[in-house]
């Protein structure tokens, strides 16, 4: 047995306590989020983009806004679009919306298995893709369907992807809303939370190897910072001062658990840059004009080898984590109406209209608008089948796209499974 050191008895010592996060308010709980530090808009300095990381740290304990409470855009960060270029951001946002709302009906209608809408977090995406090039190859989680719409990709095509149809690009082997699109710059999306951070990082790498112009841009949950992956990808972009853009949707839920549980209690996310010497900027990312000069920026260093940022996007997720979630069962309802930094497209269009460039008509037609065109791409998809009506590829296609040559004890495998078919008698039974 060890003999404790002379002196130390430690019957004399407090017990150890382990600290057990809490989130504040629960089912059925007022909601107050008074503690929610907001800055005025307007207020954080904008470092020139060749700044050292080490410069302005405060940076990544505040939040960078533009939209003041009037909807005016003031202050250093405004990146000062056109009309035109608001208006389009705030096109792509609505169009977000209204994209999300229908396919989560289509779910509740039973014509797909599972849908993940990004309820007020449309800004995130969608200004990231406007202030980023086309070019640039960007790492997504599930959450950011907003830059394939942002990047005007086919509507139709990702809902072929939800029903799993005989359209849909990846042959039915994804989950639904796990879209993968090359020709847009859209990394195929892993259910496997944050493994696409060491990708980014590594195809930046690549990138700057190679002596391309081209960035990368990669996204995930707060939650998913606890992920060792993303602990290691932040390690090689300091290294090797990789040119990508890491953003932290710190949405504050993790499916039911609270951002306490990946350490907001103890610090911000933007903060985790600090310890490896990344740039590390906290922006209101409610504020579309916010996330769009923050993407720009960090974008400028990563193309001008000033190396990695790490944006933490504080934002707040309205809806359920998924459709398979029922968020009423471990947070208070009144949570997402009392979030205090408001709604995203309210305040891009408030901003537009006290411009002078917006109006609530113009508003009306256009959710009007929207709303058809995501009507119309819903036909066009159910067309190609819907999920559960059947197998809408080739059975023996399931084997396919893995492997350059399929291995033998695949092949057997396969085959094994097509005569188990033919044997059933069912309809899809290969003839
Ligand atoms: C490695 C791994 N662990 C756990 C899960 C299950 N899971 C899927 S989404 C999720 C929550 C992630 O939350 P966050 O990173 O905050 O992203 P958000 O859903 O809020 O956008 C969890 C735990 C998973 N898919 N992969
Ligand atoms: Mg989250």
């Amino acid at each position: 047995m060890a003999v404790p050191p002379e002196g130390i008895s430690r019957a004399n010592l407090a017990p150890l306590q382990l600290h057990v996060p809490e989130p504040k308010f629960r089912p059925g709980d007022a909601v107050d989020f008074a503690s929610v530090e907001v800055p005025p808009a307007g207020a954080q300095r904008r470092p020139d983009t060749a700044a050292p990381a080490d410069s302005f740290h405060e940076l990544a304990y505040t939040l960078v806004r533009v939209l003041d409470n009037e909807g005016r855009a003031v202050g250093p960060w405004d990146p000062k679009l056109s009309p035109d270029g608001l208006r389009r951001m705030l096109r792509h946002m609505v169009l977000l919306r209204a994209f999300d709302e229908r396919m989560f009906r289509a779910q509740r209608q039973g014509k797909t298995s599972f849908y993940m809408k990004a309820l007020g977090e449309e800004a995130v995406a969608v200004a990231a893709a406007h202030a980023l090039d086309y070019e640039d190859m960007c790492f997504p989680s599930y959450r950011q369907q907003g830059l394939l719409i942002a990047r005007d990709w086919s509507l139709v095509d990702m809902m072929n992807q939800i029903y799993s149809n005989s359209a849909d690009r990846l042959g039915g082997k994804q989950l639904p809303i796990m879209y993968s699109a090359k020709e847009a710059g859209f990394f195929s999306i892993s259910g496997n939370l944050t493994t696409q951070y060491p990708q980014a990082v590594g195809w930046a790498m690549a990138s700057a190897a190679k002596g391309d112009t081209r960035i990368a841009a990669v996204w995930c949950g707060e939650g998913s910072t606890a992920e060792g992956d993303f602990h290691s990808a932040c390690t090689f972009a300091a290294v090797y001062r990789a040119p990508v853009v890491m953003n932290v949707v710190n949405n504050q839920w993790a499916i039911s658990s609270f951002s306490g549980f990946a350490g907001a209690e103890a610090t911000t996310f933007a903060a985790r840059a600090i310890g490896y010497g990344i740039a590390g900027l906290r922006v209101d990312g409610n504020d579309a004009l916010a996330v769009y000069a923050a993407t720009q920026w960090a974008a400028e260093r990563a193309r001008t080898n000033q190396g990695p940022t790490l944006i933490e996007h504080f934002t707040y997720r309205t809806e359920g984590h998924s459709t398979s979630d029922d968020p009423t069962q471990y947070r208070s309802a009144g949570e997402p109406t009392a979030w205090p930094l408001g709604d995203p497209i309210r305040r891009l269009k408030d901003h537009l209209v006290g411009l002078g460039e917006w109006d609530e008509e113009r508003h009306a037609t256009q959710d009007r608008e929207v709303a058809e065109e995501v009507r119309a791409a819903q036909k066009a998809a159910e067309a190609n089948g819907i999920l559960g009506h059947g197998l809408h590829q080739p059975l023996d296609s399931l084997f396919d796209g893995v492997f350059e040559e399929m291995p033998w004890h695949l092949r057997e495998q396969r085959q094994q499974m097509l005569d188990e078919e033919q044997a059933s008698g069912r309809p899809w039974a290969r003839k």
